[in-house]
């Protein structure tokens, strides 16, 4: 399998959920202003829709839509998904809201640079934030286990805490739980993002007690 990615965008959820899975893949930087891939492709003679991600399967076949691409990664290993018919469907819910209602209140953040437009995008991605938090009432999104939705759902943050949109304690706490997690750090290092936690100056121990 191969994955077009770019460093830090929505295409690094599905880097996670592959490693979460255990399954090899390469990986191919594309940048996305340029359309050309880090071998010097046009990518969009490889994807006519020019968006990371894209997951090509060893037989050839393409995945595109970051959502179809984590749905079918959960296909491959069910421990990314909730379990039963309805857990299934409650993940494709949650996946759909992240991408057509998360995501997408990002794009302004992303293209525009007038301020209205852009405070109105830092609502709106605050609220929706808001509204997914009552389902971090355990340690994720489904309860106690790990699934590719927690993957996508952490990009968001990262970008959400890059355009200063304020997040809550609990939401926050679920940020730093998931970026704990080898795969995540592994990804996160792979993509050249990973940033340590500051490490605790013991010099001024005593600032502390
Ligand atoms: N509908 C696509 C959108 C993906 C998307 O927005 N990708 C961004 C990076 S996160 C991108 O490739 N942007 C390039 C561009 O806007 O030209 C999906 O859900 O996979």
């Amino acid at each position: 399998m191969k994955l077009y990615y770019a460093p830090g965008a929505c295409s690094l959820s599905g880097r996670i959920s592959l490693h979460e899975a255990g399954l090899a893949a390469e990986f191919e930087r594309v940048d996305i202003k340029t359309k050309t891939t880090e071998h010097g492709y046009d990518y969009v003679a490889i994807n006519p829709r020019g968006y990371v991600p894209l997951l090509v399967l060893d037989d050839g076949n393409a995945v595109s839509e970051n959502t179809a691409i984590l749905e079918f990664i959960a296909g491959l290993d069910a421990n990314l998904a909730p379990g039963g018919l309805l857990g299934r469907t409650r993940l494709i819910e949650m996946l759909s809201w992240l991408s057509t209602e998360l995501h997408v209140a990002f794009k302004p953040l992303w293209h525009s640079e007038d301020e209205a437009e852009r405070a109105a995008a830092i609502e709106a991605v605050a609220q929706r934030l808001a509204l997914i938090e009552e389902h971090i009432n355990e340690l994720y999104l489904f309860g106690p286990r790990f699934t590719v939705a927690d993957a996508y759902l952490f990009v968001m943050l990262r970008w959400a805490q890059a355009f200063d949109v304020p997040i809550s304690a609990p939401m926050l706490g679920y940020f730093e739980r998931v970026a704990e997690r080898p795969t995540v750090r592994r990804a996160l290092t792979e993509e050249g993002l990973f940033v340590p936690l500051p490490s605790i100056d013991v010099s001024s121990i005593e600032a502390l007690i």
